[in-house]
């Protein structure tokens, strides 16, 4: 990618999962089209990927990922601490910034001390980045558990190149400077020398939170780019929706063993018409509010009753905290009523699954499925939504999708958009789902698969990584238009 420098890829997490058993310690790669995507990049630059590891300090896990570590790249874990799990990660990164940015402000806990252990947090990574960095690398750093990171290394005079991709949404001034640490926020990011936001959303509201919060800030637009500018520094910004490795899942999922496990899917439901869900147990998926829309639908349609199906997969997530607890609880009361109200010998209208099902499950799920049903309350992206278009080869199937997920700007030709809020609206999209002609599901479906097909997560990594790369020449450009 760069002739010079290396790529220093730098996230909360490490793209590695740690598994104990009797033999010891082993380092399992996590899967997915982000890592499928870097990997690749980090390889043909000879970087490294700085993160936590997942787990608590061993020197066993450490040996081990060196072990992992190769000649092309090494990975290099962060430690934290119990105290800095508990206030950086679940306290200001989950209790504060993740319900804020998912405008669910309400959610938050804006404890003191929280922020504290961010600023520690981020410093310890800086510590990390300053130990592999050299001046040419390209500092690549993902998402809201770092957005002081650039600060912190720039105050050790480190003058790499900078960028930060922003996964999450970015929410609306009134929603933002309800934040007490705004400014620093906002200061800490313009630090980097690119941002990268999932949707023009995100960027715009980005620019308003900087008019709001901060003074002496000029912003100029160049070609499809902008140009931030505040006390003398600069800071390019743009928009790049994140995707899938398109090819990989459309491939996959026409296995024969994909095809048959599909099949077999359908059959023990009976051939009913199945919708799907699947995500984190998270609040900002909106899940309980899919099950009331669902339980509306089968209150509105009698005649659906034992017609349809929901299969609901949600991956257990941030169980330690308590709105988690909350909305876990939510759901399974929801669940519950559902099956008490109108399932009957053997049969339940709702299956709740609360595990990660295997990688060629999911795909089996994708392909059986009449309907994906995508309901979040606000969400960068949603890849679920995009990898369910992918499966679909044979063109049949209806996206009835969140108009607050990042994917719906991207997929808004082809799905059927929904306010996750308004449940008789959810129910009614449901229905026409389910009611949909063939020929009109292959006209929807083969849009959203041209769209993702032609913007897939290596064309967003160039895009991003490009962008980055070029930004010298796009700051002269910039100053003397
Ligand atoms: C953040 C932002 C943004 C889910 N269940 C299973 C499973 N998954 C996989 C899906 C998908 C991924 O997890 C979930 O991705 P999302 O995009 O839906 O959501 P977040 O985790 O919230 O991610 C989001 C994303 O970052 C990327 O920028 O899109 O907005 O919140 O890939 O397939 N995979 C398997 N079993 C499961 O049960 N194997």
């Amino acid at each position: 990618m760069n002739h010079e420098g290396r790529l220093i890829l730098v996230s909360n997490r490490l793209p590695v999962s740690v598994v104990r058993s009797s033999n010891g310690v082993e380092i399992q790669q996590s899967s997915g089209g982000l890592v499928s995507a870097l990997l690749p990049l980090l390889k043909s630059s000879g970087g490294c990927w700085i993160g936590w590891p997942g787990a608590d300090y061993d020197a066993e896990i450490e040996s081990e990922l060196q072990r992992e570590s190769s000649a092309e790249f090494h990975l290099q874990p962060v430690f934290l601490s119990q105290s800095e799990k508990q206030y950086f990660y679940d306290g200001c990164c989950n209790e504060i910034l993740w319900p804020l940015f998912h405008d669910l402000q309400s959610r938050c806990n804006f404890d003191p001390l929280y922020w504290s252990s961010y600023l520690e947090v981020n410093e310890t990574f800086a510590d990390a980045v300053e130990r592999s960095a050299r001046r040419n690398d390209f500092i690549w750093v993902h998402d809201y558990h770092l957005m002081l990171l650039a600060d912190c290394l720039r105050s050790r005079g480190v003058r790499s190149r900078m960028a930060y991709f922003h996964h999450i949404p970015f929410p609306p001034p009134d929603v933002f400077e309800k934040l007490p640490w705004r400014a620093e926020i906002l200061r800490g990011l313009l630090r980097f020398s690119t941002l990268g936001f999932q949707t023009e959303r995100d960027r715009r509201n980005f620019f308003a939170c900087l008019r709001r919060c901060l003074s002496g800030v000029q912003i100029k637009k160049i070609g499809a780019r902008f140009l931030v500018s505040v006390e003398g520094r600069h800071t390019e910004a743009a928009t790049f929706p994140i995707s899938i490795d398109y090819e990989r899942l459309a491939c996959d999922s026409v296995s024969p063993e994909i095809l048959a496990e599909a099949d077999q899917i359908r059959r023990d439901f009976s051939d009913r018409k199945l919708v799907l869900g699947v995500d984190r147990l998270d609040y900002t998926k909106g899940i309980p509010e899919r099950l009331i829309a669902f339980r509306t639908l089968l209150e509105q349609r009698p005649e659906l009753r034992g017609q349809v199906a929901l299969v609901q997969v949600t991956v257990p997530s941030r169980e330690q905290i308590p709105k988690y607890q909350e909305c876990k609880i939510a759901v399974e009361r929801l669940v519950s009523e559902i099956n008490g109200a109108f399932g009957g010998p053997g049969w339940a209208p709702v299956t709740y699954i609360h595990r990660s099902v295997p990688y060629n499950r999911l795909l089996a799920l994708y392909r059986a499925a009449h309907v994906a049903l995508v309901t979040p309350l606000k969400d960068g992206m949603n890849l679920v939504a995009k990898e369910f278009c992918a499966a679909r080869s044979d063109e049949q199937g209806v996206l009835v999708l969140s108009e607050f997920a990042g994917a719906a700007v991207e997929l808004r030709r082809g799905a059927l958009l929904v306010n996750p809020y308004d449940f008789e609206g959810v129910a009614s999209a449901l229905h026409e789902a389910l009611r949909m002609p063939e020929f009109q599901q292959r006209i929807r479906m083969q849009a959203m698969r041209r769209m993702v097909q032609g913007s897939d997560v290596y064309r967003w990594c160039k895009n991003c990584c490009g962008q980055a790369l070029f930004r010298d020449q796009f700051q002269v450009a910039a100053q003397s238009a």
